[in-house]
C-alpha cells in the first residue's frame, strides 16, 4: 500500500518507485518463463515477439538509418497469455492494490504487458515517447504502468529515464525527438509546451524486483546497454474500470477488441485482474 505522501509525488512528477516486491526465486521464476517463450518453448504464444529496432515507425526513417543492424530490444507484448506465472505477476496483489491507489480506480484490467529485454553490448535505446498517444483506441488517458526490473537496472545498462511533470503537460500531438549522441528528449515544435515547463530528464535506476509505476502522458526513454549485463523487465498497462473503447487508430491489441465504441473495454483478452468491494 501506498503512502498519501507517495500518491501525491505521482500525481506530481509521473512516476514513482515503489518497493522490491519479487523475491530472488520469483523474479528466477519469470525469467526461466521469458526464456521458454522467447526459445518458443511455450504451447501458447504471445501477441508480438520481435526486435523493436528492426522496423521504422515510430522512429522515423532518418533515426533508423542512424541506428546499427545489431542494435536489439526485444518485445514481447502479452506474455501474459503464453505464461500462467506472467498472468498470476499481472495480478500480483500489492502492484494492484498500489496501481488502484494511483488510479483511483476500484477495478483494473489489463490493457497489455510487454517485456522490454535490453541484451549485453548491443541493446539499443528506447526512443523517447508517450504511451497514451500509441494507444488512440482507450480513453480518457488515466492509465499507469507497472514497470518490474528482472535484473538491476541501471544508466549503464539502459534504464529508463523520465521527465518529472511531462504528463501534466498532455498529449503534445507530435513525436518526441531523440538526440542520438545525448539520449535526451526535444520537441521538434517546443512551442506546444506549456509556459514554464522544463524538459529535463532524470534516470528512473529500479533494482531487479522492484516496481517503478509511471503514468500513461510521461515521457519516457532509456538509453542503450553497452554493459555486459542483461537489462530485462516486465511492464503491465493497467486500465482503471472507466476506460473506454475508441474506434481510432491502430493497435496490435485491436484486433482482440469486441466491444462496441464507447463502450467500456472489457474482453477475455483483458483480463480483470483487480476488483476492490466498494462500501
Ligand atoms: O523498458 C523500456 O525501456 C521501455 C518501457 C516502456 O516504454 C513502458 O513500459 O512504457
Amino acid at each position: 500500500m501506498l503512502s498519501w505522501e507517495q500518491v501525491q509525488e505521482f500525481k506530481s512528477r509521473g512516476f514513482l518507485k515503489g518497493d522490491v516486491i519479487l523475491s530472488e526465486d520469483a523474479v528466477d521464476g519469470l525469467r526461466e518463463e521469458l526464456d521458454r517463450v522467447l526459445t518458443d518453448q511455450s504451447e501458447n504464444k504471445p501477441v508480438l515477439s520481435r526486435n523493436l529496432l528492426q522496423r521504422s515507425a515510430p522512429m522515423g526513417d532518418q533515426v533508423a538509418m542512424e541506428i546499427s543492424q545489431d542494435e536489439t530490444v526485444i518485445q514481447v507484448v502479452n506474455i501474459w497469455m503464453a505464461s500462467e506465472r506472467f498472468l498470476a505477476h499481472a495480478a500480483h496483489p500489492q502492484i494492484c492494490q498500489e496501481v488502484a491507489q494511483l488510479t483511483a480506480s476500484a477495478t483494473l484490467r489489463v490493457w497489455h504487458d510487454q517485456v522490454q529485454y535490453k541484451p549485453p553490448i548491443i541493446g539499443g535505446p528506447t526512443f523517447w515517447h508517450q504511451d497514451h498517444p500509441a494507444w488512440p483506441v482507450l480513453q480518457p488517458a488515466d492509465l499507469v504502468s507497472a514497470w518490474v526490473a528482472l535484473d538491476d537496472a541501471t544508466i549503464d545498462n539502459g534504464c529508463m529515464w523520465m521527465v518529472p511533470g511531462s504528463h501534466r503537460w498532455g498529449d503534445v500531438g507530435q513525436f518526441l525527438q531523440t538526440d542520438l549522441e545525448t539520449y535526451q528528449p526535444y520537441l521538434t515544435d517546443p512551442a506546444v509546451l506549456p509556459q514554464g515547463a522544463e524538459v529535463v530528464a532524470v534516470p528512473f535506476e529500479i533494482k531487479k524486483g522492484q516496481v517503478g509505476y509511471h503514468h500513461c502522458l510521461m515521457w519516457h526513454g532509456a538509453y542503450p546497454n553497452r554493459s555486459d549485463r542483461k537489462r530485462r523487465a516486465i511492464a503491465v498497462h493497467y486500465m482503471p474500470g472507466h476506460i473506454r473503447y475508441v474506434p481510432k487508430g491502430e493497435h496490435v491489441m485491436g484486433a482482440f477488441i469486441d466491444v462496441a465504441p464507447g463502450s467500456i473495454l472489457t474482453g477475455e483478452a483483458f483480463p480483470v485482474v483487480y476488483h476492490a468491494e466498494v462500501g
